[in-house]
């Protein structure tokens, strides 16, 4: 069976308010992961014109995210840190897996279904196709490991399937071309951890999520310490004080958040938060809570919006990442097109 070297890809769309979320489900993780893998982290800004962007806007915040990832602690130089645009070969294979992908399989992606809404008929098509995009931004590295947060769970397994079809349908030639058993990897979803979904602050039934017209539903990175106090002050909670064991958290889904947010944040599990704070009430939880985000997310904050005076030097890093990307995503497409059958 071919062995694939382990890499890391993942993405993080430049749509604005990069949240607590989007820090606990997927940057920390980034930030780990680079100590044992080669890692490609990715601004995936053609993922985020799947619906409307007001170009300034767009420009902005693909700095924004560069800036939180660099903020957060991962390194440009022994990574790579693009926006996705840079690079072409992500569309040129998106073409290809549009081609493999099937229709049925596209029709049962949640996602899509929640932000088309009630007007499918109007949604853009790059919406409807953006898991063979996703496919394609991974695999066009081979890579064999992606950090993600729960939600893009059905994404990862779609793009598995993918690889095994476009592996399947061409096995005789990618033997043929000597590229042994099979040409994609099957990528790994890595969702570890106690936030691998953190919620909203304002309704433990929802998803943290960039487009919540609420502000106060989530943590923003480049939010100040007061505005992180106040809204943890205004988290929606229930009247009782917090369970010693982590059972009693079965039916209290914004207790579970909170939980969950301590922990991923003091780098615990829920049970160990719950053995400090058990019989606690929410109001000295809450000042435990504040006390922590401001004490994690603040230098972020502080150092994101330093990194974002200076242009010219994020500017760099996406240019230099995505020439140090391309050489990796040409290979790939190079010997796609040979399985492929294309004159080149
Ligand atoms: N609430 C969340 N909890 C844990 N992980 C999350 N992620 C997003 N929301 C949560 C993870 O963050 C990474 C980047 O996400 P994205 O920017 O590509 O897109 P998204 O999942 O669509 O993020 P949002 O915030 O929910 O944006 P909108 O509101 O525009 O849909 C991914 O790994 C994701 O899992």
């Amino acid at each position: 069976m071919t062995k694939f070297p382990e890499r890391v890809f993942s993405g993080v769309q430049p749509t604005g308010n990069l949240h607590l979320g989007n820090y606990l489900g997927a940057i920390t993780k980034f930030v780990d992961l680079q100590k044992n893998y080669e890692c490609l982290y990715c601004v995936v800004d053609l993922h985020a014109i799947t619906v409307a962007q007001d170009p300034a806007k767009l420009t902005s915040n693909i700095r924004e995210v560069t800036a939180a990832f660099i903020a957060a602690g991962i390194d440009p130089e022994t990574n790579i840190i693009f926006n996705q645009s840079q690079v072409a070969e992500h569309t040129e294979l998106a073409w290809v897996f549009n081609c493999v992908a099937r229709m049925g399989w596209l029709n049962r992606m949640t996602q899509f279904k929640e932000k088309a809404g009630k007007d499918r008929e109007n949604a853009s098509v790059g919406l409807y196709a953006y898991p063979a995009l996703m496919a394609a931004d991974i695999l066009v590295y081979r890579a064999t490991h992606v950090p993600v947060g729960e939600d893009q769970k059905q994404h990862l397994e779609l793009a598995r399937d993918i690889a095994q079809k476009f592996n399947n349908d061409f096995s005789k030639s990618i033997q043929d071309h000597g590229f042994g058993d099979v040409f994609f990897p099957l990528p790994e979803p890595l969702i570890q951890g106690p936030a691998t979904r953190v919620m909203s602050l304002r309704d433990g039934a929802k998803k943290m999520s960039k487009s919540d017209v609420s502000d106060n539903s989530r943590l923003n990175l480049s939010d100040d310490a007061d505005v992180i106090a106040q809204k943890v002050r205004k988290a929606k909670t229930d009247s009782e004080a917090l369970p010693s064991e982590i059972e009693g958290l079965g039916s209290r889904p914004e207790a579970d958040n909170l939980v969950g947010i301590f922990a991923a944040l003091n780098e615990q599990s829920k049970a160990e938060v719950l053995r400090d704070f058990g019989g606690a009430n929410f109001s000295t939880f809450k000042s435990a809570l504040v006390d922590l985000a401001v004490a994690k997310l603040g230098p972020i904050g502080t150092k994101m919006r330093e990194l974002q005076t200076d242009q010219a030097y994020i500017d760099d890093i996406l240019r230099r990442g995505a020439d140090r990307a391309r050489v990796h995503a040409q290979a790939t497409m190079s010997s796609v097109k040979d399985i492929l059958g294309f004159v080149r």
